[in-house]
C-alpha cells in the first residue's frame, strides 16, 4: 500500500499528556502507511523526506480529524422493541416492577429467541449502521438476550458476522449473567451453573472476547458474579461489570479485584469502589442514555472518579429497555449536560478511554503505530461534537487506512 499524506485539516490526537487540550493540532499533517498511522503533527514540522515518500496526497477540506469513535458498551443485537413498556412506565410502572412481572429483559429474551439469525441480523444492522453514520469504528456488543446456549451463540455469531460484513471492529462480550431466564425462575444458582457451561463452550468456539454480568437486586448477587468472574479468569478472559446501576452492591470493588477492564453505570458507586477501580486501572463507563431514559436522579460520582484518577468512558448502552439509543454523539452531549463532564473528557470517553474499557491498545488516539481508524468532521473545534444536539457533522470515515 502507498503512503498517504493528509493536509488542510486539524487533528485532535486525543493523546494522553498532550500539552494542548484534545492534543489539538490546528494546521496538521497526517501520514498513513497502510492501515497504520505513521506520523502526525504540525504541517510545518513534517520531515521533507517523509513528504517525498507520500505518493498519495489528500485534501482534508478543512475538516477536524479525530480517532474513530469507540462505543464500548452496547446490547445492540436483539429482536423486537419495548415501546409498550415505555408506555407502561409513563403510566406509573417502574423499570424494576416491569422486570419483576415478567417484562423487561425477559420480554426481549422471548423475541430474541424466536428470531431467525437473518431477522436478528437485519434488525441489529440498522442500529450498527446508525452508530457508524456518526463515526463509530469500533463497537462492543454483548450477548444476554438469549440466556441459553443456542440463542446466546446466535447473538454472538450475529455480532461477529456484522463485524465481518461492515467496516467496523466488533468486540463480543458474553453476558449470560444478564437475567435469570423463566425456565430457571427461583433457581438462580442453577442458572449460574448453566452460565459457566455456556461460557466454556462459547469460548471454545472462539466467540467471546470478554465476560460481563449484571450485579444487581434484579440481576445476580456479588457471590454469583464472583463465580462467573472466576470462571472467566480461569479461561484467561477479561471481565467487566454492570455495577452499582440501581443500588450499591459492592460490585465495582469485586470487579476491580478481578482486574476488570471496566465497571459500567456506577450511579451508586461508593468511595471504596472508586478507590478499588483506581488501584486496578479499571475504566468507569458512564451511560447517560440509561440515566436519562430511566429518569434516574442519582448522578454518577464524577468528583470521586476525578479525585481518584479513574479513567472515564462514555457509551450508548444501546438496548431496548433502558437506552434505546444509537447515537454516540448524543451521549457526548448528555455526558456534558447531565453528568457535567467537560467536552474534552467526553471526547476522551469515546476514544482513548473507551479503547481502555475494551483492553485495546492499538486505537483511541492518533499517534504513530496506531490503527488508522479516523473520522473527518465538518466542525472547526472538537467541543462542537459535544455541543450540538441532534446534529451529525460526520463527513467521512477512514477504517484501517481505507477511506469509506
Ligand atoms: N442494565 C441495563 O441498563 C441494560 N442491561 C443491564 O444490565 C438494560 C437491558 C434491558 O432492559 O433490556
Ligand atoms: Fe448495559
Amino acid at each position: 500500500m502507498t503512503m498517504e499524506l493528509w493536509t488542510n485539516c486539524a487533528v485532535a490526537t486525543m493523546q494522553a499528556g498532550s500539552e494542548r487540550p484534545y492534543g489539538l493540532v490546528d494546521d496538521a499533517a497526517l501520514v498513513l502507511d497502510g492501515e497504520r498511522v505513521l506520523w502526525v503533527g504540525e504541517r510545518q514540522a513534517l520531515p521533507a523526506e517523509l513528504r517525498s515518500r507520500c505518493l498519495q496526497q489528500q485534501d482534508g477540506g478543512g475538516a477536524l480529524i479525530t480517532p474513530g469513535l469507540i462505543d464500548c458498551h452496547t446490547h445492540l443485537v436483539y429482536a423486537g422493541d419495548r415501546a409498550r413498556e415505555f408506555e407502561l412506565r409513563l403510566n406509573g410502572a417502574s423499570y424494576e416492577e416491569i422486570a419483576r412481572s415478567g417484562g423487561g429483559i425477559a420480554s426481549t429474551v422471548r423475541d430474541t429467541r424466536a428470531a431467525s439469525p437473518e431477522a436478528l441480523q437485519a434488525q441489529s444492522l440498522v442500529r450498527l449502521q446508525a452508530l457508524m453514520a456518526q463515526g463509530v469504528t469500533t463497537v462492543e456488543i454483548k450477548s444476554g438476550y438469549g440466556l441459553a446456549l443456542e440463542s446466546e451463540r446466535q447473538m454472538l455469531q450475529v455480532a461477529r458476522a456484522l463485524g465481518r460484513e461492515l467496516p467496523v471492529s466488533v468486540c463480543t462480550t458474553f453476558l449470560g449473567a444478564h437475567a435469570v431466564p423463566p425456565e430457571f425462575a427461583g433457581r438462580s444458582d442453577d442458572y449460574v451453573d448453566a452460565v459457566l457451561a455456556m461460557l466454556a463452550q462459547l469460548h471454545a468456539e472462539g466467540l467471546v472476547d470478554a465476560v460481563d454480568a449484571f450485579c444487581e437486586g434484579i440481576g445476580f448477587s456479588p457471590a454469583q458474579t464472583r463465580r462467573v468472574f472466576a470462571a472467566a479468569q480461569a479461561l484467561g478472559l477479561p471481565v467487566k461489570l454492570h455495577a452499582e446501576q440501581l443500588s450499591d452492591s459492592g460490585g465495582a470493588a469485586l470487579a476491580a479485584g478481578f482486574g476488570a477492564l471496566s465497571c459500567d453505570h456506577l450511579e451508586w458507586l461508593s468511595e471504596e469502589g472508586a478507590a478499588a477501580m483506581a488501584a486496578a486501572g479499571t475504566v468507569a463507563v458512564l451511560l447517560p442514555g440509561a440515566f436519562y431514559f430511566l429518569r434516574e436522579t442519582r448522578l454518577p460520582p464524577l468528583a470521586l472518579l476525578r479525585q481518584h484518577g479513574v479513567p472515564m468512558a462514555i457509551a450508548t448502552d444501546c438496548n431496548p429497555g433502558s437506552s434505546p439509543c444509537s447515537s454516540l454523539l448524543l451521549m457526548l452531549n448528555m455526558a456534558c449536560t447531565l453528568f457535567r463532564m467537560t467536552p474534552e473528557e467526553a471526547l476522551a470517553g469515546v476514544t482513548r478511554h473507551a479503547a481502555g474499557a475494551l483492553g485495546l491498545t492499538d486505537r483511541g488516539v492518533i499517534a504513530p503505530g496506531m490503527r488508522a481508524d479516523l473520522v473527518l468532521w465538518s466542525v472547526r473545534h472538537p467541543a462542537e461534537l459535544s455541543y450540538a444536539i441532534g446534529a451529525n457533522p460526520h463527513r467521512q470515515t477512514i477504517f484501517a487506512g481505507e477511506l469509506q
